[in-house]
């Protein structure tokens, strides 16, 4: 079998299934990143996240020890739409307070708002299914996001990008707008070299996150990161990096959207028709509606979708902060409710830290 022509077959494939770059390594250990990640841990930076184990990082750095049959690595990155800068205008004096969500949540499958996990899981699997018709005995295993394994450096190394100071991978093809798959496959493709592009002087992202949290070039402190607080934090936000999260209720795209790579290869921004979540999340969500939000209407809007991940009381929390940011009192007869009647302690009192933003008492 020619694996040079496989491989370009499998990247023709790739790109047809809709990802905008791929690129193949070898099983070799990732000892790079995982002595980054290790460090992480013990330096507390990954605090909060209990899943994010020791055991995790070294099977994940080891792929080739866990899957024997493993011959190389198939990377690949799926391309979404950011947030544009046009927000929605919804009636006469548009009264909506709106929110972040962050761009990654708003992915689109056929004009449906998917959970970008089953989205890209299918398509590995598709990718899975036409090798399998070419390669006899093909043995595969996928990973996306909660798989263990290290996605940003199995891409790096790839080829499919480099990570940036903000360390996320970007990619020529969309910038760093992309969500990372890998395949270990047990036929041995040949491998591609690492991305020799890089950051050069730029710093740009750096001041621009507004809780610190990237502490030095390509590491990040999750502790302060936004998207930590807002999607993976249990519990009270600490209250000192309440006013440094501005208007996100779910995730953060700050330090990507300062990158200038992104101005010029992100791909186009999402339309932006309405602030309502009534149909799945939205780049600029009404804080009000989604603080007020049931369980039942909470799961109705947001199942099969990557907001389901903070659960009602988590994502209220998080928009009583953003609603205290706002400054807008139009939000204060919401935050009173809240306050008084939530069922869970932690957003009330998020909403009276809301509310005394808002009136200085
Ligand atoms: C834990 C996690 C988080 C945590 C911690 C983030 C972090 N930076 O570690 C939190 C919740 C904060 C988070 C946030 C986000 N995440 Co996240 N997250 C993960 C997860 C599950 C593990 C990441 C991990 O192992 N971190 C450990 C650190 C040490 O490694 P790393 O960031 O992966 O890799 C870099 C570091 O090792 C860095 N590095 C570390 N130390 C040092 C030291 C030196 C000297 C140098 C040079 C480099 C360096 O180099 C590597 C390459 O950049 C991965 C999925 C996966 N299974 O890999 C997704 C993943 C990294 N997240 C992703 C996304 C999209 C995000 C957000 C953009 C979401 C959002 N919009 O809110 C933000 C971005 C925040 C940021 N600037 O990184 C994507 C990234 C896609 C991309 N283009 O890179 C991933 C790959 C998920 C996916 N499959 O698509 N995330
Ligand atoms: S995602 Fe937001 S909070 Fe996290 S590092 Fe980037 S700018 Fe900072
Ligand atoms: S803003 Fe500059 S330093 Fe940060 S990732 Fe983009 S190019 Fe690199």
């Amino acid at each position: 079998m020619d694996l040079a022509m496989l491989k370009a077959d499998v990247r023709e494939r790739a790109s047809r299934l809709g990802f905008a770059a791929s690129g193949v390594t070898s099983v070799r250990p990732f000892t790079e990143a995982r002595t980054h990640a290790i460090a992480a841990i013990d330096a507390g930076r990954m605090d909060g996240m209990s899943w994010y184990t020791r055991d995790r990082v070294e099977a994940s750095a080891d792929i080739g020890g866990r899957y024997p049959w493993a011959r190389s690595i198939i990377a690949l990155a799926w391309p979404y739409q950011p947030a544009g800068s046009e927000v929605p205008i919804d009636g006469i004096g548009d009264a909506t307070v709106r929110g972040r969500f962050s761009a990654y949540v708003c992915t689109q499958d056929g004009g449906r708002t998917v959970d970008y996990h089953d989205l890209l899981a299918e398509r590995c699997d598709a990718l899975v299914e036409w090798l399998g018709e070419r390669v006899e005995g093909l043995r595969a295993k996928r990973f996306v996001d909660h798989g263990w394994a290290l996605d940003r450096a199995i891409a790096e190394r790839a080829g499919v990008g480099f990570a940036g100071k903000h360390a996320s991978v970007i990619t020529l093809a969309a910038g760093s707008y992309v969500l990372l798959a890998s395949i270990a496959v047990s036929v041995a493709l040949p491998v591609d070299a690492p991305s020799r592009r890089g950051c050069g002087r730029c710093t740009v992202c750096i001041p621009s996150c507004p809780t610190g949290a990237i502490v030095a070039p390509g590491v990040i402190d999750a502790r302060r990161c936004i998207s930590y607080l807002t999607i993976e934090h249990r519990g009270p936000i600490p209250d000192e990096l309440r006013p440094l999260m501005g208007t996100w209720a779910f995730g953060c795209d700050l330090c990507q959207e300062a990158c200038p790579i992104n101005h010029r290869r992100a791909p186009r921004p999402l339309d932006v028709a309405t602030a309502s979540t009534l149909h799945g999340p939205v780049p600029h969500p009404d804080l009000v509606e989604c603080l007020e939000l049931t369980d039942a209407e909470f799961t109705a809007r947001f199942r099969g979708t990557a907001v389901a991940r903070t659960g009602r009381a988590g994502l209220a929390r998080n928009c009583a902060i953003a609603l205290g940011n706002a400054g807008d009192d139009a939000a204060l007869p919401a935050l009173q409710r809240s306050a008084a009647s939530d069922p869970d302690e932690v957003v009330r009192e998020a909403a009276r830290w809301g509310i005394a933003q808002l009136t200085g008492c």
